[in-house]
């Protein structure tokens, strides 16, 4: 019998690679959807007909993480043996505007599911295994480059604050409970399925409409912020690594190379042989009241023990959004009839 996982955040990017990977892998998938007055599953659909080789199609449970009735329902319906807790209201700067919100979903949701999970294998006598999605937001302004699992946390967000809130908490289940539950601080890690208001693909998208000609100004914020940017296919693998293990812990995912923005746009537009001074103006509502200026992730931790290391560069990262979004825009030209 194949094992059972139970994923929120299911319809998000992460969301998407993981429940694949764990399809392919003969797991039988449920995932948590909200309630929303249109259809969020577009990066999922192709998941609910089954996998290649027959196996169980993706089972979805409306869910969310501000209702603690509903996700113990879930876990006593599903009875799952992993739990992969991605969820999140996930836009940093965003989590300024909506800091409560942000808090509630982010940081309490953990404490609800935690919860849930406590007192499901406590009366059926199971052990439910736990992965929160962290971030390497959580380092904020850090005190060391590049930052690994014992680096201080400094958040500089309301985002970030309910993240290292969520870490404390899983980090505090395993202690007093000896749950088996594991923090993945990842860094950054982006696809052609990366949501459209991250700055990587908010970037490659507009790359390929003023390609086609569908647009002609890119508006941004600040251009020198530099991150540690991989591939999500190769995160969601180190995901289901660390719920592998006999022991749960805490582990740095990231590809130990940092790029400014400025970088990432100059490689995008040359792709397309644009030139992006002409299409790139700054726009200070893009701006954040506080900034993470540098993150960039030593991931020794993780290649040791779960013998992960990321197998797309920087390079075939930016390679590989930007031509998926040149042939979208192209799509959306002929949609057009143009
Ligand atoms: P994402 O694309 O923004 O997906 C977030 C998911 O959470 C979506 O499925 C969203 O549902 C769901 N969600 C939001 N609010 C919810 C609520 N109140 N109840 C239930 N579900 C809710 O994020 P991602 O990039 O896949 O990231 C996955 C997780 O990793 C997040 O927790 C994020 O904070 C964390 N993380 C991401 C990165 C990164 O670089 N991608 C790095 C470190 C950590 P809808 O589709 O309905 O909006
Ligand atoms: O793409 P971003 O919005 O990602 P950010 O803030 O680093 O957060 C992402 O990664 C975290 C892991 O470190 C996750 F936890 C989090 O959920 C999310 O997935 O911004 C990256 C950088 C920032 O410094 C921002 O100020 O790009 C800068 N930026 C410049 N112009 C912009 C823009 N960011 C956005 N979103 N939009 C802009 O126009």
């Amino acid at each position: 019998m194949g094992k059972v996982a139970l994923i929120t955040g299911i319809t998000g990017q992460d969301g998407s690679y993981l429940a694949e990977l764990l399809m392919s892998k003969d797991y039988e998938v449920h995932g948590v959807v909200r309630r929303s007055s249109s259809f969020a599953t577009g990066r999922i659909d192709h998941l609910r007909r089954g996998n290649e080789s027959g196996g169980r199609p993706l089972e979805l449970h409306y869910g969310d993480m501000g209702d603690a009735t509903g996700l113990r329902g879930i876990i006593e319906e599903v009875r799952p043996d992993e739990v992969y807790n991605l969820a999140a209201q996930s836009h940093v700067r965003i989590s300024f505007d909506q800091p409560e919100y942000t808090a509630d979903v982010v940081g309490l949701g953990v404490l609800r599911l935690l919860e849930a999970i406590r007192d499901h294998n406590q009366r059926h006598n199971r052990a439910i295994r736990f992965y929160q999605a962290g971030s390497s937001e959580m380092f904020g302004k850090a005190e060391e480059v590049p930052q690994r699992e014992t680096t201080r946390f400094h958040p500089r967000s309301p985002y970030a604050c309910a993240k290292a809130y969520a870490h404390s908490q899983t980090v505090n289940y395993r202690e007093a409970y000896g749950l088996f539950a594991v923090n993945g601080i990842l860094f950054n890690h982006e696809s052609p399925r990366r949501g459209e208001n991250f700055v990587t693909r908010k970037i490659t998208r507009s790359a390929g409409r003023i390609k086609v000609g569908l647009q002609d100004k890119l508006l941004l914020g600040n251009l020198e912020a530099k991150r540690d940017w991989g591939f999500a296919g190769d995160y969601v693998e180190a995901m289901w690594l660390m719920m592998q293990q006999d022991e749960s812990g805490d582990y740095v995912i990231a590809t130990g190379e940092t790029h400014s923005v400025r970088e990432f746009l100059e490689i995008a537009f040359d792709r397309l042989k644009l030139d992006w001074n002409k299409y790139v103006a700054i726009d200070p509502r893009h701006l954040r009241p506080a900034e993470v200026d540098i993150l960039c992730g030593d991931a020794s931790k993780a290649r040791k023990l779960l013998g992960w290391k990321p197998r797309v560069s920087f390079e075939q990262l930016v390679a590989m959004m930007v031509d998926a979004d040149l042939e979208l825009a192209n799509r959306e030209l002929r949609s057009l009839g143009r």
